[in-house]
């Protein structure tokens, strides 16, 4: 009896700065809906998904930011969400901005099982972006002055039937991400992004921003043997167009599901939990076939050490001359 498991994405469009949370979450309920009448078990819901991005503007001090932050999980803005899903028999990813009672600010997660419990909680560990102000930006990407790196690192629960990760935007393009979730034996990997497709340090990144997106998540799938189920928030939100191409791809890489379009809009898949063996006990059989002993420098710490000599590469013995 294989393991299927019908997962949804459900992108959002654009948040505007002043929509009330409640007024969001009737939209992720909308969508919940759609996807559970579509059969799907779990819904994955994008990043930062209640409020608009706003580490695109600067504020201070710090604290006149609180109002974009959930200080409780659910609590009375999130709380519709998780009965109506407890009442649809779905499960959810859904990605906020959290407020500790200790002060501490993450770009967090919350998984949740299909009788409405709480599976985890993720904090992001890649925090992009830059940490002052800096006007000069169309649009700024505040992400490490307003949230602290997630300290926990990444986990995998037993969810869905399955083994079950979580990832936040940023996480996708860095393959640790995937790998250390890989080897805790990922299946189905949730993600949600919020990705703006202007890149103001390197503008020539933009045109490629729909294939890098894509590039990272078909890798990471493959090399790890996992489904990733990927929700974006997409559309041109206060003026910053982020990218949609919400995906759902199977552990070969392939994408099997994709969003049309770059507003609210639900894709499903029916995932085959066991089709991941198919890579994770034949090319990708870790135990059998990686190196950790050769890989050490990958968990170092980047030092100087470790930069370019500078020295020209030495080139290969030439061939000797010899006449045939
Ligand atoms: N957003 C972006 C991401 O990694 C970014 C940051 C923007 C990277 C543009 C590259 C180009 O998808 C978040 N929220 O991490």
């Amino acid at each position: 009896m294989t393991r299927h498991l019908v997962v949804a994405a459900a992108q959002l469009g654009p948040v505007a700065r002043d929509e009330p949370r409640p007024a969001v979450v009737e939209r992720l309920i909308a969508l919940g809906r759609d996807a559970a009448r579509r059969g799907a078990e779990l819904v994955v819901f994008p990043e930062l998904a209640l409020t608009t991005f706003f580490p695109r503007w600067w504020t201070e001090p710090l604290d006149a930011a609180d109002h974009w932050f959930e200080t409780d999980m659910p609590g009375p803005a999130t709380r519709p969400l998780f009965e109506a899903a407890a009442s649809l028999g779905i499960g959810f990813f859904l990605g906020y901005a959290e407020l500790t009672p200790d002060g501490h600010r993450y770009n967090s997660a919350v998984l949740v099982e299909r009788d409405g419990t709480v599976v985890g909680n993720f904090r992001k560990v890649h925090i992009p972006g830059h940490e002052g102000n800096e006007p000069w930006r169309p649009f700024q990407h505040l992400e490490r002055y307003y949230f602290e790196p997630g300290p926990a690192g990444f986990s995998v629960w037993n969810a869905f039937g399955g083994r079950v990760g979580m990832m936040l935007c940023n996480d996708r393009r860095w393959s640790e991400t995937y790998r250390v979730m890989g080897l805790l034996g990922a299946e189905l990997i949730c993600c949600g992004y919020n990705t703006p497709v202007h890149y103001p340090p390197d503008p020539s990144q933009d045109i490629l921003a729909g294939f890098h997106n894509q590039l990272v998540m078909q890798a990471g799938a493959y090399q790890n043997g996992t489904w990733i189920v990927a929700a974006a928030k997409g559309g041109v939100e206060e003026g910053s167009e982020l990218l949609a191409q919400s995906s759902i791809i199977a552990p070969s890489g392939q994408i099997v599901a994709q969003a049309l379009t770059t507003g609210d809009e639900v894709i499903v898949a029916d995932c085959d939990l066991d089709w991941c063996d198919r890579y994770k006990k034949t090319l990708f059989d870790f135990a059998r076939y990686r190196r950790p002993e050769v890989y050490t420098l990958i968990a170092e710490p980047h030092s100087p050490a470790h930069a370019p000599t500078g020295r020209e590469p030495v080139p290969p013995p030439s061939e000797p001359a010899v006449a045939p």
